[in-house]
């Protein structure tokens, strides 16, 4: 049997949350191509039905749920609907996400809140649906998208950063409390990613110049360059598969070398 086997999907049911476009369709595509079942959820009906056409184009049967990952009995909905059916979530991937650029002193309580609430509560919320289903089989993979902010601060992501910084010490929560499970919980940390999420960050400037952001991201890293969500396909591939059945509550960096690099010298 080839070692590339480890590396199948074949056969395995996996809910990707947020998996409309950006990060989450990029995984889901690649899971599904790897030989899983598909399942995501978005809340706009717009993003969900754009989304099964493009899943449908690239020749993916994915079952789409418009379910927004804060609500707990609308998750738990879900999760049985998958099993009835799907089957039994194998992989879970908690990548809804949102993020809100404000200075903190700025930032209103309830904008704070909805940051954490969305990036850091619904990943409790779905991992504690799923789980027991995991358990009950004998097996699962859970997979929280952290972030750069998992690590790093910057100006204007207070919210993001706790909620990420968060999610990553949620990540070897679960791993600790369910490794026994053979439930294996890892982190995936993008760097910074071509997607909607960063599109401002991007824009050209009225004269034509490259945002200063995008000039300092650049500047950060090593690989010179954006992020793509196909970059992160193969490393989400392989926490999802029978490869990484020893490799628990670990956050895998896939940025291009960010965070090992001071940053190039003016
Ligand atoms: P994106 O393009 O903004 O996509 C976010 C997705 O999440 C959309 O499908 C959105 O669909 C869904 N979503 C948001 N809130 C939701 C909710 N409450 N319930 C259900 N679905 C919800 O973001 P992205 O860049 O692909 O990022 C995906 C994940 O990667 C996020 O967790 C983000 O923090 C993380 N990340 C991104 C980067 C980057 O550079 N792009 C880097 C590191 C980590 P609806 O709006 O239709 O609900
Ligand atoms: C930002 C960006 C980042 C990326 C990502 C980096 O405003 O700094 O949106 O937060 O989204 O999380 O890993």
């Amino acid at each position: 049997m080839s070692i590339l086997n480890k590396f199948s999907l074949e056969g395995k049911v996996a809910l990707v949350t947020g998996a409309a476009y950006g990060i989450g369709f990029a995984i889901a595509e690649a899971y599904a191509k790897a030989g899983a079942k598909i399942a995501f959820n978005c809340r706009s009906e717009e993003h969900l039905q754009q989304a099964l056409a493009d899943y449908a184009a690239k020749g993916i049967e994915a079952k789409g749920y418009i379910c927004d990952v804060t609500k707990e009995d609308d998750v738990r909905a879900m999760v049985k609907d998958i099993a009835e059916t799907l089957g039994t979530i194998d992989i879970l991937v908690n990548n809804a996400g949102i993020i809100k650029r404000i200075p903190m002193t700025d930032m209103a309580l309830s904008e704070f809140e909805q940051v954490i609430d969305i990036d850091l509560i619904a990943p409790f919320i779905v991992s504690k649906a799923v789980i027991p289903g995991m358990m009950e089989k004998g097996h699962g993979k859970i997979i929280n998208v952290c972030s750069m902010m998992s690590e790093l601060g910057r100006e204007t992501v207070s919210a993001y950063a706790a909620a990420k910084g968060g999610l990553k010490m949620l990540t070897k929560n679960i791993a600790s409390e369910y490794g026994a499970y053979n439930i294996q919980c890892n982190g995936i940390g993008p760097g910074y990613i071509a997607t909607p999420q960063t599109a401002p960050l991007r824009e050209l400037q009225a004269d034509g110049e490259r945002h200063p952001f995008d000039k300092f991201i650049i500047s950060k890293t090593p690989a010179e360059r954006w992020g793509n969500p196909e970059d992160l396909m193969g490393p989400a591939i392989f926490l999802a598969s029978d490869a990484s059945d020893f490799v628990n509550g670990h956050i895998l960096y896939v940025d291009g070398g960010i965070l090992a690099y001071i940053g190039k010298q003016p």
